[in-house]
Order: C-alpha cells, then sequence, then structure tokens
C-alpha cells in the first residue's frame, strides 16, 4: 500500500475490478431477500449535474449497504430518451435527434462509471431503443382491446406560421417560441387513457404507502381530488329542458340567487347565437388561459344569458350567467351559486349586483354572519332554509339530498378533479402510437406481429411541423384488416408513457417475448425509489396507474410499484452577477469570482477575478444554467476524486435536505480520506497482526473497542433506519479521532486497532467505495469489500467494567465516583466516603441515612 493517497490510481483500479469481475450484476440467490433500489433514470441531456450526482449517490449508498446486509440487490439505470429538447437541440444543430441523444448517453454513462456507482451495466436501457419501445406500443393496442384508451377531439396550441402544433412551454407569451406568431387554439382527435377509471382505487391506497413522504401523499391525493356531492336540475323557465349543477355544498341551497355556466356549455353557445355580447364574451373565454389556478385568481367575469330557471325547493325564478371561472370539464360545466358562503360568487354577485343571502351561520341560534366583506365560507349550521334550517351541515346534506331524491330533481355524485391523460403528441422524437388510419375500417391498431412500428432514426426536424408527415414511406401503408391504401398515424406518445413502465422492465431486462416476464414478479415493488420533488404528482401518478394496468392485464406486476420513495432535496449554490446597462442581470460563474467572507463563511463581497470589478453576491440558489452557478462534477472529480465528491454529497446534509455547494467542503472531505488512508497505510507497513485475544485486553484496549462498537450501533442505526448518512460519516470521524491518538504497538494494541480500521472499511465502503477497496485489500483481504458483511456491534465489547455514579449530599450534586461493575452496596458507600470531593461536604457532620440507587447515584442525608 502506497503510503501516499492517489485518487485517481485508487479509483481506476478498483473499477477496472469491479468491471472483469460484473460485481454488480443482480442476482437472484435463493435464501435471500431481494432488494430493488431505483433512482429515478435521467433525461439524456448531454453531461451529469450536481443534482444527477446527488441522486444517483445516495441510491448507490443504500444498494451497496443492503448488499452487504446479505440482500440480493438490484440497482440499474437507464436513460428517458425521447422528448422536445432532443428536438430542439436538432433543430439548432442540424443533426438529428437520434445522434445527438445516443451520444449523450454515452457520456453520461462514462461520468457515472467515473462516479462509481454500482450498476447491473447490463440492464441498460434507452426508451427510445425500439427493443423498449415495441412493448410499450403492445401494451397500447392491449388497452385498447379492454377499452381503457379512446380517442377524441381536444385541443393543441396551433401555430399558423410553422404549421405545427406547440408544446405549452413553447408558447411564450401567446406567440410560437420560433415563429412568434400569434397562437390559435384548434380541435384535433388525440388519444386518452382512462385514468379516471383507477381514480378511487389510486387515490384509496395512497394511504398505504406509509413509506413515502407525507406531503407527496397529499399532493396525489389533492390531484385525484375527490368530491362527493350532488347532481341538482333546475328546469330552465318556460322550458322543459333542465340545467344541472355539481355541488359539494347542497346545504347551500337555499342561498343560490344565480347560476353561472361556463363559456363552453351549450345553454352559452345557444345565448351566444342570438346576443353578440354573449357572442363576444364566449369567445373571448376561449382563448384565455384554462389552469385551474389561474382561474382561482383571474378577475371574475361574466354576462347574463338572458335566461332564468327555477329553484327546485323554493320555485323561485334565477337569472342565468355565463362566468369565466368555470370549467366545462368539471363536474356539469355549470355551478349554482351562493355567493353567501362561495368567495368566487360573492366577488361575482358584488362586480354584478347580484343578491347575496345568508343561510349557513356558526352556530344554531347565532345571527346571520356578516357578508359584506366576503362570503362566510365554514360548514356550520343552516338558517333561512325553510324546514332544512336549524341542522348542522351533514344532517342538512342528507335532509336536502333525500328531499331532491325524492322529487327525482337531484342525485348523489362523486367527482374527481382527475382528468383522463392525453397521451398523443404532434412531434417526431417520440414513440409512434401504434395505429393505421382506414377510410373503412377506422382506426385499426398495428397487429403484434407488425411491432415495433420503427421511428426513422435519421430526420432532422426544421422546426415546421413533424417531419414523419413529410415522409411518405412511413405514412402510407396498407390497412391491416382491408389491405386498402391506409395513412399510418404520426403523432408519438407523451414521453411520461415512456418512463411510466421503465422499472417493470428493468426487472425483466432483455425480455423478447412480453413487456416483462416472471423475474418482474420476483424484484417488484421497488424497495427504494428515489427523486427529485418536481415527479411528486404527474411521474408518480403515472406509473403507479401504469402498474396497476398491468396487473389488469394478467402481467407479473404489482399494484404498487415503489414502497418507499425519498425525495432528495437539491443542490444550492451561491450565484454572482453584475448590472448591465439596460438594468438586466449577467450572472457571472463562481470560478471566475474572487469571494471576501466573513467569520462564519458568508459572502460579505465578491470581486471579479480577471478586472477586481466589484459584483454582487446573490446568496444561495438552485445550482442552475440560468444563474451560471452551476459546478461541473466532471471537474471537481478531476481535482479531488468521485469519492471525495461523494463523500461530501453525504456528509453535508441528510438527504432529503437542500445542500449547499462549498469548495471547502470537499476539501474537507479529501482530506478526511487522506487521514484515513494515513492510518491503514501506518498499520499495515507494521506487518502481520496477531488475532484479537478480548479477554488479554487492558483498559485503554477495551475502551478503544468500546468506542468502536458503540459507533457501530450508531452507524448501523443511520445507514438502515434513518438514511442519515451524514451523522454516520460524522460518528466516523470520530471514531478517527480515537484510532489517531491510539499509540498502543503492542501485539493486542494492533489486534485491536486492526478490527476497528477492518470495519471503519466496511461502513466507509458504501460511501467511498474505490477508497475502501483499496483499503480493505490492503488489510489483507481477498473478496471484495462490497460481498464483505456489513459490521454489526458487538453488544459485549460496549459493556463497561466501571460504574459511574454521582454521589449527592442532601440532594445536591457533591461529585462523581467509578466503581466496577457489580460492587455490593457497601463497598459503593467505601468507594464514595472516600472520595475528596464529597469529605469536604461530610465534615463534622452526622450521616443519617445513606441511599444508593444502582447504577446511578448515591446520596448521604446528614
Ligand atoms: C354551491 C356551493 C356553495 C359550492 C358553497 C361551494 C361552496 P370541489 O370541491 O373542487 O369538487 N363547481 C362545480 N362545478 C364547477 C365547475 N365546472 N367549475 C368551477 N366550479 C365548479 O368543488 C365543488 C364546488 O365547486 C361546487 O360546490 C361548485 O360550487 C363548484 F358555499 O356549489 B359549489
Ligand atoms: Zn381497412
Amino acid at each position: 500500500m502506497k503510503p501516499e493517497y492517489s485518487p485517481v490510481e485508487v479509483e481506476a483500479q478498483a473499477q477496472s475490478y469491479w468491471a472483469e469481475n460484473l460485481c454488480f450484476k443482480a442476482v437472484e440467490k435463493p435464501g435471500a431477500d431481494k432488494f430493488y433500489c431505483l433512482s429515478m433514470f435521467p433525461y439524456p441531456s448531454g453531461k451529469l449535474h450536481m443534482g444527477h450526482v446527488r441522486n444517483y449517490t445516495i441510491g448507490d449508498v443504500i444498494s451497496r449497504y443492503q448488499r452487504m446486509k446479505g440482500k440480493n440487490v438490484l440497482q440499474p439505470i437507464g436513460f428517458d430518451a425521447f422528448g422536445l429538447p432532443a428536438e430542439n437541440a436538432a433543430i439548432k444543430n442540424n443533426v438529428p435527434p437520434a445522434a445527438w441523444t445516443y451520444s449523450n448517453i454515452d457520456t453520461m454513462c462514462g461520468q457515472l462509471r467515473q462516479l462509481g456507482i454500482g450498476y447491473d451495466w447490463d440492464r441498460k436501457l434507452a426508451t427510445c431503443e425500439p427493443e423498449y419501445y415495441r412493448w410499450q406500443q403492445w401494451f397500447f393496442t392491449e388497452l385498447l382491446k379492454r377499452g381503457l384508451i379512446y380517442r377524441r377531439n381536444s385541443r393543441v396550441n396551433w401555430d399558423p406560421v410553422d404549421q405545427t402544433v406547440l408544446a405549452n412551454e413553447q408558447v411564450i407569451d401567446g406567440r410560437g417560441w420560433r415563429s412568434g406568431a400569434v397562437v390559435e387554439q384548434r380541435e384535433i382527435p388525440q388519444w386518452f387513457l382512462k385514468i379516471t377509471a383507477y381514480a378511487d382505487e389510486l387515490l384509496d391506497e395512497v394511504k398505504q404507502l406509509e413509506h413515502w413522504p407525507e406531503a407527496v401523499r397529499t399532493m396525489q391525493s389533492n390531484w385525484i381530488g375527490r368530491s362527493e356531492g350532488l347532481e341538482i336540475d333546475f328546469t330552465v323557465a318556460d322550458r322543459s329542458e333542465k340545467l344541472t349543477v355539481f355541488t359539494t355544498r347542497p346545504d347551500t341551497l337555499y342561498g343560490v340567487t344565480f347560476v353561472s355556466v361556463a363559456a363552453q356549455h351549450p345553454l352559452a353557445l345557444e345565448a351566444a347565437a342570438r346576443d353578440a355580447t354573449v357572442a363576444a364574451f364566449v369567445e373571448e373565454a376561449s382563448r384565455g388561459d384554462v389552469t385551474e389556478a389561474a382561474m382561482e385568481t383571474m378577475e371574475k367575469r361574466g354576462v347574463a344569458l338572458g335566461i332564468d330557471v327555477i329553484h327546485p325547493l323554493t320555485g323561485d325564478h334565477v337569472p342565468v350567467y355565463a362566468a369565466n371561472f368555470v370549467l366545462m370539464s368539471y363536474g356539469s360545466g355549470a355551478v349554482m351559486a351562493v355567493p353567501g358562503h362561495d368567495q368566487r360568487d360573492w366577488e361575482f354577485a358584488t362586480k354584478y349586483g347580484l343578491p347575496i343571502k345568508a343561510v349557513i351561520a356558526a352556530a344554531a341560534e347565532s345571527p346571520a354572519p356578516e357578508l359584506s366583506e366576503g362570503a362566510f365560507t365554514e360548514k356550520a349550521f343552516t338558517i333561512n332554509s325553510a324546514e332544512f334550517s336549524g341542522l348542522a351541515f351533514k344532517d342538512a346534506f342528507d335532509g336536502i339530498a333525500a328531499r331532491l331524491e325524492a322529487q327525482n330533481a337531484g342525485r348523489r355524485r362523486v367527482n374527481y378533479r382527475l382528468r383522463d391523460w392525453g397521451v398523443s403528441r404532434q412531434r417526431y422524437w417520440g414513440c409512434p402510437i401504434p395505429i393505421i388510419y382506414c377510410e373503412d375500417c377506422d382506426a385499426v391498431p398495428v397487429p403484434a406481429d407488425q411491432l415495433p412500428v420503427q421511428l426513422p432514426e435519421d430526420l432532422v426536424p426544421d422546426g415546421r411541423g413533424n417531419p414523419l408527415l413529410r415522409l411518405p414511406e412511413f405514412v402510407n401503408v396498407a390497412c391491416p384488416q382491408c389491405g386498402k391504401p391506409a395513412r399510418r398515424e404520426t403523432d408519438t406518445f407523451d414521453t411520461f408513457v415512456d418512463s411510466s413502465w421503465y422499472y417493470a422492465r428493468f426487472a425483466s431486462a432483455g425480455c423478447e417475448t412480453g413487456m416483462v416476464d416472471e423475474r418482474a414478479a420476483y424484484w417488484l415493488p421497488v424497495d427504494q425509489y428515489i427523486g427529485g420533488i418536481e415527479h411528486a404528482i404527474l411521474h408518480l401518478l403515472y406509473a403507479r396507474f401504469f402498474s396497476k394496468l398491468m396487473r389488469d392485464c394478467g402481467l407479473p406486476a404489482v399494484a404498487e410499484p415503489f414502497k418507499r420513495l425519498l425525495t432528495q432535496g437539491m443542490v444550492l449554490a451561491e450565484g454572482y452577477y453584475r448590472t448591465t446597462e439596460s438594468g438586466g442581470r449577467e450572472w457571472i460563474a463562481p470560478k471566475d469570482v474572487e469571494v471576501e467572507r466573513d467569520a462564519k463563511g458568508s459572502a460579505i463581497g465578491a470581486k471579479l477575478k480577471s478586472t477586481g470589478e466589484a459584483v454582487v453576491a446573490s446568496g444561495l440558489g438552485t445550482m442552475s444554467k440560468s444563474k451560471n452557478n452551476g459546478v461541473d462534477p466532471a471537474a471537481i472529480i478531476e481535482s479531488h476524486g468521485a469519492d471525495a465528491v461523494r463523500l461530501f454529497m453525504m456528509f453535508t446534509a441528510p438527504p432529503e435536505q437542500t445542500l449547499e455547494w462549498s469548495d471547502a467542503g470537499i476539501d474537507g472531505a479529501a482530506r478526511f480520506l487522506k487521514r484515513v488512508w494515513k492510518l491503514v497505510s501506518d498499520h499495515v507497513a507494521l506487518g502481520a497482526v496477531e488475532a484479537l485475544d478480548r479477554v488479554a485486553l487492558n483498559d485503554t484496549q477495551k475502551d478503544l473497542r468500546r468506542k468502536l462498537h458503540d459507533q457501530l450501533a450508531k452507524i448501523s442505526d443511520d445507514f438502515g433506519r434513518r438514511y442519515n448518512f451524514n451523522t454516520a460519516v460524522a460518528a466516523c470521524m470520530e471514531l478517527v479521532n480515537a484510532l489517531a491518538k491510539f499509540d498502543d504497538r503492542s501485539p493486542q494494541g494492533r489486534a485491536v486497532l486492526d478490527e476497528a480500521l477492518d470495519a471503519l472499511s466496511r461502513v466507509l465502503s458504501p460511501i467511498v467505495p474505490h477508497f475502501s477497496h483499496a483499503l480493505w485489500t490492503a488489510l489483507g483481504h481477498a473478496t471484495p469489500v462490497i460481498d464483505a458483511e456489513w459490521p454489526e456491534p458487538e453488544a459485549e465489547a460496549r459493556l463497561s467494567d466501571q460504574i459511574k455514579l454521582v454521589v449527592q449530599v442532601n440532594g445536591k450534586l457533591r461529585g462523581q465516583i467509578s466503581v466496577p461493575a457489580g460492587s455490593s452496596q457497601d463497598a459503593i458507600i467505601a468507594v464514595a466516603l472516600a472520595d475528596e470531593q464529597v469529605q469536604r461536604f461530610l465534615v463534622g457532620a452526622t450521616i443519617r441515612k445513606q441511599v444508593v440507587v444502582p447504577g446511578k447515584l448515591v446520596n448521604f442525608v446528614i
């Protein structure tokens, strides 16, 4: 073992050893439990950034730990390879997106190997590979057979100049990102997955995800958004037609003073045909932003339709308005407006001078609430509600529901916020939707034996429409049913489809006979899933949905794919900018800045290294391109080694918390490794070590063993249960301090040190695997450290033969003594009386009583 630690050499050696011995191949050894650890796969954007490094290091540390605990571990990697950025890069660089994507994948794989992540590389996949997406296409046709997919018209953003559909993020201030043309809304046929059919199950099972962060579970539930309410029919005055509304507050029915409908509601469209003001409103409303968040905050506006409806219980006439905050796609697209108790209705009524009625009060006898400042929205007690007055929410709900049901004017209903999932994208770089359109047979799924529908990989998009449309050999095909000339679908899948089942494919890597095979049943569910909080809603919901779909199609699968979920915190770094002449900010890379710091290390001033010009230190923020404050992992690996980066990542913060990048922190990590290296190399240089003889040890040797096993207990708990790797590293550091002070070179002294270094190199190995590989080998082991057993704390070694007790005189603390374990009460009292400190308080006193609390204290009453 060299006396100097050289990360470059050590890391190269370990990596070639792992590769040659296929160390990380996932095996299904009988008799051992399995552990499937998965970090969310990356988009192949180019190079790894620090967020990736953190994510993959956390996964690797957990995987390696579980492996040492004897589990059969699966840790795979792949790439979410289709998508818009590749097309944009293709347009910019005039290369096919495939070439760009594959070359990025190569670069990123190289970096992941450099980081020493223990992947089973044989299972690597990219979603743009036909071997992968072939099964996605097959699954689509399977779901189509089962009625879980359908086609309907839906709105898209249309760029009239580029003649193309734009993704929402390509629309900037209402204009196309390339052409600058005003974007239009168009209705085109698209494919939808019936996720709403699974809404109840997806919601119910959120409750069972006990190892998921609470925040994510709440977001999943809210997204599904189950509402129990009532559908109520109002009759249109002078007509037999009904206007149906959906409400979760039937208890407020007596407070209805008008009804609002969506701008696209049939009644609004009918009124628009005869009234120009209504027509103008409808036209304008259909252009606006339709997200729910926007609905909440935008100004409430509307227009009277000149129609009245009849209240089902009072028989009163109430007017109908079209309102911009009513969604056509939710409930029935119509709302019974209760301005006294709904804030949106209150704003609307206030604006248009409509009556506001109080029908709910805080308690059964309390006066009507004050409504001049806003609505009273609590669920409380009914007032002014005829025979339903004075009832609590639930009784009022049930009573009014029963009455309406009896009148055949209402029924109970459950609504979901969740919408069916539109999966069609009018883009080239995606998985082709396997459909052929025939004039006679309509939409025909591509038969299984003709799959995959292969995506041509050599097209270069130019931003003007989907290039597949201009490829007759792709588009023109024979109808699989009748053989007549037909047209192939050129839309591709939303990339969320690609990432909804990759975890299952990893478990059946390379399977050529199906989407998954029995190996999926062995490995699933994923025991530990790790990713960013930005995927808390859609990705996780879709993946959960796919798991249920696969199960229901009879494939080996589980209902819930991810047992434990860890959402890792962001990586932050300081940012610096200077103000440009136009008042904008020009962000400057941290490496070009010299920073002045206060005693706590916070930046108090900064200037450009090159010119000395003062710049603004903006403080900590997420590492990002826009702030130019990203630190390139490749550069740090080169200067400090992958292990130092990994150690820094794990030591600086617990995985869920944000992590502040600091150069000093990386230096500190590298110094710690050097220190441990020196300990081991000094120890190894002294030659062979005698076997440890537990009974022959002196007190200092026993003390060191106690320290070791106490720390091992803590470290094991941190790794296995708490995932607090930062405190595990802190415990290692403490142990190293004790080892450095221990200078006993006697045969048993060296045996104790050997035991400690041996354990240390094992517990550090999940975090700094190359480094530990070298130590472990130097300590004389022939098998790799990743196959070593995790060192468990030895209970015996943790027991002390001396027990500490405090001594009190009249209940006040006066001294501390140490006695051999198992001493009698008399012996303990004798030691206490002999203690100099204690004696000072007993001079001239008569001891009336002496109390010994075993293991704790001695008290003298004088
Ligand atoms: C009367 C009422 C009185 C309401 C009151 C609320 C409070 P969630 O919980 O999200 O399901 N609503 C119904 N359909 C709507 C649509 N298409 N667009 C916008 N709003 C709609 O919300 C259900 C409530 O949202 C319903 O209950 C309805 O207003 C409104 F004091 O009816 B409520
Ligand atoms: Zn046909």
